[in-house]
């Protein structure tokens, strides 16, 4: 499957205004994978899907969760996880994609996961800083992936967890462990 092939599937799946966002991970996520030594190419496959899911029916969701995935944590804490996980399971079930690396990215794009491999670390900060995201302090997190990938990923994962405190949400267990071993790894 090429690029061009790739993308239209995915537009199906999407509004205008996310497959825009989608367009940017892309293009951010193939400049991290080679300033960081991540393969391009699978960085364009997982940046292209990561969220081929965002618009399921979350009943459909929560289902496949229950019914076809291991971890049933992500069932707890906001139907927002969902897209993640589910997206890796609809993306190899219904496009046949079956590189583990690319799933793996795809399906810890949102919370992160402890011990990330760097290409879930370049989609996960691509899905971030990407140009057409507009939130408080991205511009801060740009710069530090000028220079650090892991001091860009501790630097989101504070704003993304202090934004979700500061309005009573859930914090998903798995994103608190993901920026408690990025910190470890600083010492
Ligand atoms: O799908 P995108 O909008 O491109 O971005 P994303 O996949 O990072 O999803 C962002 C959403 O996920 C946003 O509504 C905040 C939410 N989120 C991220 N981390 C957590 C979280 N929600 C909960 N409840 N817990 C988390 O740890
Ligand atoms: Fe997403
Ligand atoms: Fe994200
Ligand atoms: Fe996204």
């Amino acid at each position: 499957m090429n690029k061009e092939q790739a993308l239209a599937i995915v537009k199906l799946h999407l509004t205008d205004h996310r497959f825009s966002h989608t367009l940017g991970v892309v293009e951010t996520s193939v400049d991290l994978a080679n300033r960081y030594g991540a393969d391009p190419e699978k960085a364009e496959l997982a940046a292209i899907f990561h969220d081929y899911a965002k618009f399921r029916d979350k009943e459909e969701m929560k289902k496949i969760v229950q019914e076809k995935l291991v971890d049933k944590s992500f069932l707890d804490y906001g139907d927002e996880l969902l897209h993640a996980p589910c997206g890796a399971y609809f993306v190899k079930d219904e496009v046949g994609i079956d590189d583990q690396e690319i799933l793996d990215a795809i399906y810890y794009h949102t919370t992160g996961r402890p011990n990330m491999t760097l290409l879930e670390k370049v989609i996960f900060l691509a899905d971030y800083i990407e140009p057409g995201r507009r939130f408080n302090g991205v511009n801060e997190v740009r710069e530090l992936a000028k220079v650090s990938l892991d001091n860009a990923i501790i630097q989101a994962l504070e704003n993304t967890i202090g934004f979700l405190m500061k309005r009573r949400h859930r914090v998903y267990p798995g994103t608190l462990a993901t920026y408690n071993q990025l910190i470890n790894t600083k010492k």
